[in-house]
C-alpha cells in the first residue's frame, strides 16, 4: 500500500498504559530505525507496548514493523493490520488471555504471534497469510496456552498453524478456513478440537 501523508514513523515505542484504549482511526505507523528495521534481528523494539488491560484498535502497521506488538497480560487487539510483518506480528510477554479481533498480517518470515508466558489467546475473524507459523509457543517452554481460533482464514504458512513443545497446551479451531499449510495444522499440540 502506498505511503499516505499523514503515516507516522515512530521513534519511540507507544506506550497504551493500563485499561486504556488507543484507536489509531486507521492511520498508519511505522517503526524508525530506533524501533528495528523488521528483520529477523532478535532485539528490536515493539511499536506498540500493551499494559494489562489496553486496548489497541483500527491501526495500520506499515513496513518496517519492528518487533510489532507486545502485551503485557490481558489486551484486547481490534481491527489491526500487518502489512509486513517485521521479526513478529504479536508478542505474549506476560501472562493473560489477549483476544484479537479483526484485521490481518501478511508477510513474516517466521513467527506471526509469539507466546512467552501462559495465555489464553483467541483470534476472530483474522485473516493471516504468509508466514512460517501463525502461532509459536516460545520453544522448550512447557507452560499451558489455550488457543482459540473462530472465523478466520490462515493461508501459506511453511510449518504450521499452532506450533508448541507443551503437553498441556491445546487449541480449539472452529469454522475456519485454511490452505497451504506445509507441514501439519499442529505440531507437538496434544489437545485439539476442530469444528465447522
Ligand atoms: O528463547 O526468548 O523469538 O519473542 C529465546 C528467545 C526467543 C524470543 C522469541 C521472540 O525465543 O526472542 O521473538
Ligand atoms: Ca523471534
Ligand atoms: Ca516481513
Ligand atoms: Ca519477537
Amino acid at each position: 500500500t502506498a505511503a499516505a501523508d499523514d503515516d507516522e514513523v515512530l521513534h519511540e515505542t507507544i506506550v497504551v498504559e493500563a485499561g486504556e484504549t488507543f484507536d489509531g482511526e486507521g492511520k498508519r505507523y511505522i517503526a524508525g530505525p530506533e524501533l528495528g528495521d523488521g528483520s529477523q534481528d532478535e532485539n528490536q523494539e515493539p511499536v506498540f507496548r500493551l499494559e494489562k488491560g489496553a486496548t489497541l484498535k483500527n491501526v495500520v502497521l506499515g513496513s518496517p514493523a519492528a518487533d510489532g506488538v507486545h502485551c503485557y497480560g490481558d489486551c484486547n487487539v481490534e481491527n489491526i493490520v500487518w502489512e509486513d510483518i517485521g521479526e513478529d506480528a504479536l508478542t505474549v510477554k506476560e501472562e493473560g488471555t489477549v483476544t484479537i479481533k479483526g484485521g490481518s498480517a501478511q508477510n513474516g518470515e517466521d513467527k506471526m504471534f509469539q507466546i512467552n508466558a501462559p495465555a489464553t489467546f483467541k483470534v476472530y475473524n483474522f485473516k493471516g497469510d504468509n508466514a512460517g507459523k501463525f502461532i509459536r509457543q516460545n520453544g522448550g517452554t512447557t507452560f499451558k496456552v489455550s488457543v482459540y481460533i473462530e472465523d478466520c482464514t490462515i493461508t501459506n504458512m511453511k510449518e504450521a498453524i499452532f506450533r508448541t513443545d507443551s503437553n498441556t497446551s491445546e487449541v480449539t479451531m472452529v469454522n475456519t478456513k485454511y490452505g497451504n499449510i506445509g507441514k501439519e495444522k499442529w505440531i507437538g499440540v496434544k489437545h485439539i478440537t476442530e469444528k465447522g
